[in-house]
């Protein structure tokens, strides 16, 4: 007799949607590398653990090991490597599996894996309104490249994309949340019909990473696309704080400790220049493009929180 997880997964394999989700994963990776690479983008290997990693802004466990009396962490993002590495090579992008032990609670988002991939990318010297310029000829390109290419697997799933026009909409984080309330994000991405932007995002609900405005203190030069019809959150990056000093008050202002950090401090302490990046969900992409209900269904083997997985 099978245990459950085996079955389940004999099951999940075996499904059309699973196969039509991976004929989409494979030309969604293909589009967003070659656009890349034709702008000049180097692809980068990722680094899968690390003795620093993002510190992210909402609880999650952190899995840890030691190796030779040396503590590492599992990636919850590439943040740290992306700003140290920006600074010799000025355009990359890196397909970047992140660990993110999420508290079960986060199961009945249907866009919550405990481990998935982002595309995630760095540009050394941009502003926020260049790299959100580049992820709507991401979208845009991807959108048009399965329509062509997938057409038959799209039609099978009953799904035609709506293809939108530049610029995204976009709306200050402070002026959503004061016209609709807490849940701004979930009501709007449900009304919407086309990817819109939120930016502008406060201080206290981002990590110490992202720049804060010069002429607006608590706010930040950071952005998150949204997508339409309920799927909520596509991307999310900003332009980075790269003075020591900015850095060191914006880890005191978060409660953090330098120790914690020391290690890209020390680098940081050795100068840096501005850059601004991104990272686009893959797995949260394919699920809007195949119109999924729940995320795990693009996932041969998804780790949904909470539960057994193979
Ligand atoms: N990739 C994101 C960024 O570039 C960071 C994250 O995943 N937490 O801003």
């Amino acid at each position: 007799m099978n245990s459950e997880v085996v079955t389940s997964t004999l099951e999940r394999l075996k499904k059309d949607s699973l196969k039509s989700a991976l004929e989409i994963n494979t030309s969604v990776r293909r589009i967003l590398a070659e656009t890349l690479i034709k702008r000049g983008f180097l692809e980068a290997p990722p680094v899968i653990f690390s003795i620093v990693t993002d510190p992210l802004n909402h609880p999650v466990y952190d899995p840890s090991f030691l190796y030779e009396d040396f503590r590492y962490s599992l990636t919850k993002s590439m943040i740290f490597h992306k700003q140290i590495l920006v600074q010799e090579i000025p355009k990359f992008f890196i397909f970047s599996p992140n660990i993110r032990l999420e508290t079960p609670d986060k199961a009945s988002s249907g866009r919550h894996l405990l481990e998935f991939t982002q595309l995630d990318l760095e540009v050394k010297g941009a502003h926020r309104e260049e790299l959100m310029d580049l992820a709507e000829d991401l979208i845009i390109e991807t959108f048009r490249y399965v329509t062509r290419e997938n057409h038959a697997t799209l039609s099978k799933m009953g799904r035609r994309l709506n293809i939108p026009g530049k610029p995204f909409k976009s709306y200050r984080y402070l002026d959503l949340l004061e016209k609709y309330g807490e849940d701004f994000e979930a009501r709007m991405s449900r009304e919407a019909r086309e990817p819109f932007w939120i930016i502008d995002i406060p201080l206290e609900s981002r990590e110490f990473y992202d720049r804060e405005k010069d002429d607006e203190p608590g706010i930040l030069r950071d952005m998150d696309l949204i997508y339409p019809e309920g799927f909520g959150e596509a991307l999310s990056g900003g332009e980075r704080e790269f003075k020591i000093e900015r850095i060191r008050e914006r880890i005191l202002k978060k409660g953090q400790t330098f120790d914690q950090f020391h290690w890209f401090l020390e680098i940081a302490e050795e100068g840096m220049e501005l850059s601004t990046g991104f990272g686009i969900g893959i797995e949260r992409l394919v699920r809007y493009i195949c119109g999924f209900s729940r995320i795990e269904d693009v996932h041969p083997f998804p780790k949904v929180p909470g539960r057994l997985s193979l």
